[in-house]
């Protein structure tokens, strides 16, 4: 299967939900008027666009068809389309791996698809001839190193990983100095998301990004923020959440193959103005899509 047809397999759901709550957009004798415009704000809600940026959405494609007299439900479709690619460019949606090493750390709340991503994305660049390192910054459980053990195996990345119940940030130490002495190109963070509240966290985390800013102060850097596409509006929370704690400079959207509430990428670019860099489609490693806004909206529609 193609890019983009895996794309569109994987965004079915959410298209159907799209298609059902905004069927105001394909009778060719509806009017463009105010009836029209109200059925497609709540249409827009209904997809999980939510609120503000279905009603933005909604307010810029009225001006839209005024300003330039279209009369068309196609005509409306394709501005809308262009609209919503418009909502969803906030910045540079590929990862900056500019140096050698450069350091991505994976965060987000339990179960959203940090290791799985972290995975995808190892055996991505792996296969681009790249060396990388798995950081088992999730010491919670040994589970959760032997997890990511598993996609070093599968993607011929390296690991760093110790005992159950260690330090954090003496992993990412160990890493970066396993890393300094191997010309590994890039280091991937796996993080625990279940540190029980946010104070916590919030330590936790910057006491990660202290040790890489120490050890690795020219280093190319990015936060990977994971959220489960599956959550919805909650994923939305989360996010302005961790966007708080931690500087979020990049978002995956993981497990969109299983919900039709894939409208949220939308919202969180809208709302957050952090870009969404990649979309993870199933469980495979090349189930995790760079994403590219066009192309998504394309395959929404
Ligand atoms: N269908 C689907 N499942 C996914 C995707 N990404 C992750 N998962 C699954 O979600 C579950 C939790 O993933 P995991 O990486 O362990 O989450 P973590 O706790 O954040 O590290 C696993 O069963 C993954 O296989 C995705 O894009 N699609
Ligand atoms: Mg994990």
């Amino acid at each position: 299967m193609g890019f983009f047809e895996k794309l569109k397999a994987g965004l079915a759901k959410t298209r159907e939900a799209l298609l059902n709550s905004t069927s105001c957009m394909y009778t060719g004798d509806v009017e463009i008027d105010d009836d029209f415009y109200d059925e497609l704000e709540e249409g827009l809600i209904l997809a999980d666009l939510g609120m503000d940026t279905a009603l933005k959405a909604t307010d810029r494609l009225r001006e839209e068809v005024r300003k330039r007299g279209l009369n068309t439900m196609e005509e409306a479709r394709n501005a809308l389309k262009a609209i919503l690619v418009d909502m969803l460019t906030v910045g540079d949606t590929r990862l900056n791996l500019s140096t050698s090493p450069a350091v991505v750390l994976v965060i987000g709340v339990n179960g959203v698809g940090k290791t799985t991503t972290i995975g995808k994305i190892a055996k991505q660049l792996t296969d681009q001839g790249k060396k990388v390192l798995l950081v088992a910054g999730d010491t919670f459980r040994a589970a959760a190193a032997d997890q990511l053990e598993i996609w070093a195996a599968r993607s011929g990345a390296a690991i760093v990983r110790q005992h159950e119940g260690a330090d954090p940030a003496s992993v990412v130490f160990d890493g970066i100095q396993s890393a300094k002495a191997r010309d590994v190109d890039v280091i991937l963070i796996d993080t625990a998301g279940r540190l029980h509240n946010k104070q916590n966290l919030m330590n936790e985390l910057n006491k990660i990004s202290r040790i890489v800013n120490r050890e690795l102060p020219d280093a190319a850097k990015e936060t990977l923020l994971v959220l489960d596409g599956t959550t919805g509006q909650n994923g939305l929370t989360q996010a302005r959440q961790f966007k708080e704690i931690a500087g979020v400079t990049a978002i995956a959207l993981t497990k969109l193959d299983g919900t039709a509430k894939g409208g949220i990428v939308i919202a969180i670019s809208d709302a957050l103005q952090i870009p969404v860099k990649y979309v993870g489609v199933g469980e495979q490693a090349d189930d995790l899509m760079p994403f590219e806004a066009k192309g998504f909206v394309d395959a929404l529609f």
